[in-house]
């Protein structure tokens, strides 16, 4: 066994621990093991410290002290960390064909249901008068396509890509969760993406994340419904 590359460095992750993106990385970090620090992104003086290490001021992003390396973007800092764990579980598969599978879902978990998720919530947060009906109305739709997709995708595997849980595992998990409470697939029709996303919660690197985003639900800008804790829509 290699000595693991991250013994002697020091992994800060910026970020927010309620934040879908932030959370994607957190699952691979927890799969891999792989110990890091986290700097909380908040308020005006959070966003200026990471607008001067990333300009497009998203989250996460990572800072490898030891490497002199500022990375962001959720994807590319998985990558990063698969190379520092070799011998970790691999979440880019280490087979071409297996990988490119990784890499679409992972991409269509981001494009496809995260982002119109953002859509929908980030529209009740803006000025009144402003709102995008249409905008969500089209990212409404969107996910209904993508539950269609994930559906189909899910009928022969049990993670996305699939026997091995892999990144776009780890973008499942946080995308799914928030669009449970915002625009839900069919919980007794789409059989399918509900088993997925009773294995999804119940892994123990999501639930972790789950519970570590628990106390800053009350930032969530719209209801949060009373049943996000049960699976398949059952009530606790
Ligand atoms: N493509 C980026 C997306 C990151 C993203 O959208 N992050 C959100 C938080 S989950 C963000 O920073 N939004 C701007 C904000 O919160 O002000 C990634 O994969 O890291």
């Amino acid at each position: 066994m290699q000595t693991p590359k991250w013994s002697r460095m020091s992994l800060v992750l910026y970020e927010h621990p309620f934040a879908a993106f932030c959370q994607k990385v957190r699952v691979a970090f927890y799969e891999l093991d792989v110990p890091f620090a986290t700097r909380l992104v908040e308020g005006t003086e959070g966003r200026d410290e990471l607008a001067a290490l990333w300009p497009i001021a998203s989250m996460p992003v990572l800072r490898d002290e030891s490497a002199g390396l500022t990375l962001p973007e959720s994807t590319t800092i998985i990558e990063y960390l698969g190379e520092l764990a070799p011998d970790g579980p691999a979440l880019i598969p280490r087979g071409r064909a297996e990988a490119l599978q990784a890499r679409l879902w992972d991409r269509f978990f981001d494009q496809y249901v995260a982002i119109p998720m953002q859509k929908i919530v980030g529209d009740s947060l803006r000025p009144e008068g402003r709102g995008d009906p249409y905008g969500v109305a089209e990212a409404r739709s969107l996910l209904d396509s993508a539950y269609v997709a994930l559906e189909a995708r899910l009928a022969t595997r049990r993670w996305a890509a699939g026997e091995e849980f892999t990144v776009a595992d780890c973008a499942a998990a946080p995308a799914l969760f928030y669009t449970r409470a915002v625009h839900r697939w069919d919980e007794s029709g789409q059989v399918g993406i509900a088993r997925y996303y009773r294995d999804l919660m119940t892994r123990p690197s999501v639930a972790r994340v789950v519970e570590e985003g628990r106390r800053y639900r009350e930032l969530f800008p719209l209801p949060w419904p009373a049943d996000m804790d049960a699976l398949d829509g059952e009530r606790r």
